[in-house]
């Protein structure tokens, strides 16, 4: 008896070490500079890959209505927060907004939707 239970506590033990590797191993690893923002235009950060250290107002062609994954690798404190916006000129809506440390790998609102993009001081990227 005292064996049956030893091995069902070892039985536990293996799952519960199953369950926690699963998270890491659900997506690639993003590879984002610290202090960048990043999207990709494939999910799981796959694609060609946009970094931008500062705003952009209008994404250029490649990424424009292409992002499919995103990292927020700022620095936290002052502006780290990133606003994606459906249009240019922070319009159109907001698709997404990341705290920093924040990886997306894929978002079904706010695929192949991004237009441009912004730093803001506070988490719900009003301002
Ligand atoms: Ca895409
Ligand atoms: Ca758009």
């Amino acid at each position: 008896m005292r064996k049956t239970l030893a091995s069902f506590a070892a039985a536990g033990s293996l799952a519960l070490a199953a369950v926690m590797a699963l998270p890491g191993s659900a997506h690639a690893a993003p590879d984002c500079n610290y202090g960048d923002f990043c999207a990709w235009t494939d999910a799981n950060f796959g694609g060609q890959r946009f970094n931008w250290s500062g705003n952009d107002h209008w994404w250029e062609s490649n990424i424009a209505d292409e992002d499919s994954s995103w990292e927020n690798n700022g620095i936290p404190g002052s502006y780290s927060f990133v606003g994606v916006w459906a249009s240019a000129g922070e319009s159109g809506g907001m698709t997404l907004c990341l705290a920093p440390g924040d990886e997306i790998s894929y978002d079904a609102w706010a695929n192949d939707s991004g237009d441009s993009h912004f730093w803001y001081r506070y988490f719900d990227c009003t301002d």
